[in-house]
């Protein structure tokens, strides 16, 4: 099998997450598309002598960043909401009247799978330019059965078209839909009877997830539909306290979900509950500063009781347009008073750990996945550092390298 030895490089390998694990001088052994080696060049076994070479310019190699959590299949523009909630209307008021997801909804329901993926691509680029190896996309803005399977089929599409590991995840209860306007529990039934198994059936579905909030779904209304997703064999997650504090963080780790996602009004005596129950705690700052949200998750609660904090994009067309993952690091810093250390594990080792995916991805280690983003970058602190300069030269993966500014 092709073999090739990096080197000239330093290697933040992220193996645990109490220090980057910097080897300066490092060398990366990739057998195919596995890790074989990793460890100071000096220390080279003599079994690898014989591979490739490939001097990476004494660059800074990272595991490739892992975005787990974005909406970033959809159709349609949601800038006149922008200039509303500018005007003085909230998210909650604009969803009330009909604008919000389901304005996005109306505009993906349009849609084929093929302009799906063709309006996702540009942002899949966006973020892969940044130094994205792995991603996860929701469905949820069709909110009826074919609808959700063609998100899902876009992108699976998409993902697979551009060399980019993704996890699909089926978002059914996201918004209610007007068809059943009042009905939320008959659309619940609908999504746990009708459009999970259909979805899975299509062979589109990774995982499941729900929006528990006043505007969306109650914590009842979603137990049923993670009950009935472990009951088909999917992993859970949830998107939990994000404008209110109902109470489906608690529930979802109670049901042993893989992640609680934007948690701003968790509670800080629910940090130990989370820890035990072994969920990942995924923050999104990217909506907390859109929306001018000025309560705060309790980050200093989550890190004293050893909560895996992961950090993610949610790339959508509403509360997070945005598709920069070293913006969102910048921002989990300013905003949530992460440390860069954090922020770095939380888009490789905590983010891989969200997907239920650590023992393939998210650190430079032997028998994992040789996927990586090479940075023009002294240290790693820097990927936290600017805002509106990519220092991203290029990613590895599938046994190849994509370099920034070269043609796909
Ligand atoms: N919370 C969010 O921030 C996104 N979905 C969710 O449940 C927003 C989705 C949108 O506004 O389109
Ligand atoms: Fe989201």
């Amino acid at each position: 099998m092709y073999r090739q030895v990096l080197h000239n490089l330093s290697v933040a390998c992220l193996a645990d997450t109490t220090g980057y694990g910097l080897l300066e001088n490092g060398a990366v052994v990739v057998t195919g598309e596995d890790i074989a080696w990793v460890g100071a060049f000096a220390d080279l076994p003599p079994e690898y002598r014989d591979a490739e070479p490939v001097d990476l310019g004494g660059r800074l190699l990272t595991p490739g960043l892992i975005d787990c959590h974005t909406h970033l299949v959809y159709a349609g523009n949601r800038a006149r909401e922008f200039e509303q909630r500018l005007e003085g209307l909230s998210y909650a008021e604009i969803a009330r009247a009909g604008g919000g997801i389901m304005s996005t909804v109306r505009a993906t329901r349009e849609a084929s799978v093929d302009e799906l993926a063709r309006l996702a691509r540009p942002r899949l680029e966006a973020l892969r330019a940044e130094g994205v190896t792995s991603i996860e996309i929701k469905s949820g803005y069709g909110l009826e059965r074919d609808a959700e399977i063609r998100m899902l089929q876009a992108a699976g599409a998409l993902c697979a078209e551009a060399g980019v590991r993704c996890q699909r995840t089926f978002l059914g209860a996201h918004a209610l839909p007007p068809e059943f306007a009042d009905c939320a529990d008959d659309y619940i039934e609908h999504v746990c009877d009708d459009m999970m198994p259909a979805a899975v059936e299509a062979g589109v579905v990774d995982a499941v997830d729900a929006f528990c909030e006043g505007i969306a779904f109650s914590v009842p209304q979603v137990r049923r539909v993670f009950e009935r997703a472990r009951s088909l064999g999917l992993p859970v997650k949830c998107h939990a306290e994000q404008l209110s504090w109902l109470g489906g963080a608690a529930m979802s780790a109670g049901l042993g979900a893989l992640s609680v996602d934007h948690l701003e009004y968790l509670r800080a005596d629910e940090a130990p509950l989370l820890a035990r129950a072994g969920a990942v705690a995924v923050l999104l700052p990217g909506a907390f500063y859109v929306l001018r949200e000025s309560q705060l998750p309790p980050v200093e609660a989550l890190r004293a009781h050893g909560v895996p904090m992961a950090l993610a994009t949610d790339a959508n067309p509403g509360s997070s347009p945005i598709f920069s993952p070293l913006a969102i690091m910048n921002m989990g810093c300013t905003l949530f008073r992460m440390t860069p250390l954090e922020a770095l594990a939380g888009f490789t080792i905590q983010a891989a750990r969200a997907l239920g995916l650590a023992d393939r991805i998210g650190s430079i280690m032997p028998g994992k996945a040789a996927e990586f983003a090479l940075w023009d970058c002294e240290h790693p602190s820097e990927l936290s550092y600017r805002i509106g300069f990519n220092p991203c030269a290029g990613v590895f993966q599938g046994g190849q390298w994509r370099w920034r500014g070269e043609a796909a």
